[in-house]
C-alpha cells in the first residue's frame, strides 16, 4: 500500500459540546463541520490543522464502538486515519495478504463522503487504524 499523509486523528469524547470549546478557545482551531455518521453510531466534529484534521467522536448509541471504547479506556485518542495514495481496496488487499486482521473487508462510507476501512488494533500494535480515500480525488 502507499499512504500519502495522516488524514485525521480520531478522538473519543463523551460530549462534543463540552469538548469543542477546548479546541476552539484554548487551541485556537475552528470547528468547520459537525456531522452524524449513522452507520458508525457517532456524531463527529472536525478541525483542520495543516494537512491533517482532528475528528472528535461522540457516541450516539451506548452499544457503539466509541461508547464501548470510552467505557473501557476513557476519553482519548481513538484511531489514526491514513490517506491512501493507491486506494483503500488496494490497501486492504495488501494488509490481508500480509496477515493483518481486517475489520472491514471492503471500503464503506465514512464522514465527509470518504471511503474508509479499519484494521483491527490487535494486529496493528494497539492502534485502531483507518484507511481512507476521497472518491473525488480519483
Ligand atoms: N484502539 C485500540 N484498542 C482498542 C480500540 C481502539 N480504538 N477499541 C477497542 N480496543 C481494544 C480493547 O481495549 C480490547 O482490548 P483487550 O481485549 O486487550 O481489553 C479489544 O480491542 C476488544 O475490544 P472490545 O471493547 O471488546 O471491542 P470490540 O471487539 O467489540 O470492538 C473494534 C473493537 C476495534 C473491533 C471496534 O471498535 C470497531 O469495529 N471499530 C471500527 C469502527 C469504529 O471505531 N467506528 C467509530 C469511528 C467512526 C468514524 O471515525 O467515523
Amino acid at each position: 500500500m502507499e499512504l500519502s499523509h495522516i488524514e485525521h486523528i480520531g478522538i473519543a469524547v463523551k460530549n462534543l459540546e463540552q469538548a469543542i470549546p477546548y479546541y476552539e478557545d484554548i487551541l485556537g482551531l475552528k470547528c468547520y463541520a459537525v456531522e452524524e455518521v449513522k452507520d458508525q453510531k457517532v456524531k463527529t466534529a472536525f478541525f483542520k490543522i495543516g494537512m491533517t484534521k482532528l475528528e472528535l467522536l461522540e457516541s450516539t448509541d451506548p452499544e457503539g464502538a466509541v461508547a464501548k471504547f470510552i467505557e473501557k479506556r476513557g476519553e482519548g485518542v481513538h484511531h489514526i486515519a491514513f490517506a491512501t495514495a493507491d486506494g483503500v481496496q488496494n490497501a486492504l488487499d495488501d494488509a490481508k495478504e500480509k496477515g493483518l486482521r481486517l475489520i472491514d473487508k471492503k471500503p464503506r462510507k465514512g464522514a465527509e463522503g470518504l471511503n474508509i476501512a479499519f484494521l483491527h488494533p490487535k494486529s496493528t500494535f494497539g492502534v485502531l487504524t483507518e484507511l481512507c480515500e476521497n472518491p473525488s480525488d480519483k
